[in-house]
């Protein structure tokens, strides 16, 4: 059997981990989210690649969810001492080693594609039946528009109406990590998305799979970027294997991150029935044919039933592999009903 999971860091990594205690003999492939990709101190740093590949690898800072276990930060503080800025990113001396690499062989002409199967090879084995991809081998950074705090500053008040207020852009690791997601989301861009291709493999994974599987990762910017890339979001809904969505959001809130920060900015409300619909029945030209919902959210499920989705409520939470795989296999079975 073979699986295509769409996906982005920390809960995309747990979910592929159930997804792989579930069906241990699949071949399993996993469309990554590249839209966190940043560029600082002169490194392409890609947070859900290396999120998914520390953890499957056995890698992980299993605490935190992102970068190395058994991580030392002499670097970073050693770029502080320098007053090199941007100091609000924390690079590990171990995660290092993989952004140097990274960056060198992009520098040489790979592919990012081409980079992550080099990195894999440390971490995952031909036996694990499992590859990463990234979504494409193209630069696209997520920026989130916010109101410039400084107009108000200039002005020497909060401006007078909407027009007057100024907006910046920022990189979303910035919003994020050095915000904290504080300031209103006005607009989410994908920078550089409608000139992205699908990396090599996405679209014969999807297209060849049994199975495709939506992660509980971030609706706006961990599987929002994937269906954004021209093609993706085609192939899933043209592809002829059922596609099972799980949702995220559980109770009116995301598990963890900044899920609620961001989906007001793309008109969508912090539920799980309203992550459901923005993905859409593909009966009506959307991505799913199931999604699944937490027990919290069990009221959802006629109304989106009604909405042309095979639906089901469950235990979403993903303490570990085995419980995860027990949701997974739910949904399977509730799509191939
Ligand atoms: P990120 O790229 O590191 O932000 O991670 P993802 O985008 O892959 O996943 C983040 C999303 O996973 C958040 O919106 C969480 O609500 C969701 N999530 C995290 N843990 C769980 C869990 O145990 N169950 C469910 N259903 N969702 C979870
Ligand atoms: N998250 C933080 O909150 N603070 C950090 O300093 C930080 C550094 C970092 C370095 C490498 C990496 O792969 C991830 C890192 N993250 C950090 C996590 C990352 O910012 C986000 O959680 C994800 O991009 C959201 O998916
Ligand atoms: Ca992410």
């Amino acid at each position: 059997m073979q699986i295509a999971i769409l996906a982005g860091g920390v809960g995309g990594s747990r979910f592929v981990r159930g997804v792989r205690h579930g069906y241990p003999d699949a071949e399993l492939t996993v469309v990554v989210n590249t839209a966190d990709d940043i560029m600082l101190h002169g490194l392409h740093i890609s947070p859900d690649l290396d999120t998914m590949m520390y953890s499957l690898g056995g890698g992980i800072d299993a605490e935190r969810g992102w970068g190395r276990s058994e991580e030392t930060w002499r670097t970073s503080a050693e770029l502080a001492a320098y007053g090199v800025e941007p100091s609000w990113f924390g690079l590990g001396d171990l995660d290092l080693a993989t952004h140097l690499v990274r960056t060198q062989m992009l520098d040489a002409g790979y592919p990012l594609s081409a980079v992550t199967q080099a990195l894999c090879t440390r971490w995952l084995h031909d036996s694990d039946h499992l590859r990463l991809l990234p979504m494409t081998d193209d630069r696209v950074e997520t920026h989130i528009v916010i109101d410039d705090p400084a107009t108000s500053a200039e002005s020497g008040g909060p401006p007078s109406d909407a027009a007057e207020r100024r907006q910046r852009a920022v990189h979303f690791q910035e919003y994020w990590v050095k915000l904290h997601a504080e300031p209103e989301a006005r607009q989410v861009l994908l920078v550089g998305i409608d000139t992205a291709r699908p990396a090599p493999g996405v679209i014969e994974a999807i297209n060849a799979a049994d199975l495709v599987l939506i992660a509980p990762s971030n609706p706006v910017v961990s599987i929002g970027p994937v269906l954004a890339v021209p093609g993706i979001g085609a192939a899933v809904r043209g592809t002829r294997a059922p596609v099972i969505g799980f949702s995220g959001i559980i109770g009116g809130a995301p598990v963890l991150g900044m899920a609620h920060r961001l989906l007001p900015a793309i008109g969508v409300q912090t539920d799980a029935e309203s992550v459901g619909r923005h993905y859409g029945s593909r009966r009506d030209g959307g991505v799913l044919d199931a999604w699944i919902v937490d027990n919290a959210d069990a009221a959802a499920v006629p109304r989106l039933t009604e909405a042309g989705l095979a639906a089901g409520s469950t235990d979403l939470i993903m303490s570990e592999p085995a419980a995860t795989a027990e949701f997974i296999q739910h949904g399977v079975k509730l799509a191939c009903e």
